[in-house]
């Protein structure tokens, strides 16, 4: 027979142990933003944590996602076109992904998962290169790697 005493510490202790609940973050793929730039994932920098979800969902057409530097051990993402994508975040890291008939137009988004950004110099050089294929907004490269908890 369990005393009180001893189910109350076997709850306590699976409260303790149960990890949150896994969010899902929501970007959008869209052809114009709602600050009015073009061809953006929005919101092109996730904040997460590990174990959560993150889902892409194309609102106007010609737009999938790549994934070009993520941390070790995660296998590499390639959407279908015009269909939405869910990825769920099993590594702690940086998640840096494109959409690849787009990167000329600067179509890029990246996701932190966790506090610590170990993989930041990979994906930083990941991100710096292409910068050589963009034609217009490489100053997004920028802006999301200020976002970097590092
Ligand atoms: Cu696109």
């Amino acid at each position: 027979m369990l005393s009180p005493r001893h189910v109350l510490a076997t709850l306590m202790l699976a409260a303790a142990t149960t990890p949150a609940v896994a969010a899902e973050h929501v970007v959008r793929m869209l052809n114009i933003g709602s600050n009015g730039t073009t061809m953006v994932f929005e919101p092109a920098f996730v904040q997460a944590e590990v174990g959560d979800t993150v889902r892409f969902v194309p609102e106007t057409a010609g737009h999938y996602v790549r994934s070009l530097a993520t941390p070790s051990g995660v296998s590499q993402w390639n959407s279908s076109e015009d269909q939405p994508y869910t990825v769920t975040l099993e590594q702690a890291g940086l998640y840096f992904y494109i959409c690849p008939p787009h990167l000329m137009m600067g179509m890029i988004g990246l996701i932190q998962a966790g506090p610590h950004a170990a993989n930041l110099p990979a994906v930083q050089a990941s991100m710096q290169a292409q910068k050589g294929r963009m034609y217009s907004n490489t100053q997004r490269v920028d802006a999301l790697l200020q976002q970097v908890k590092p």
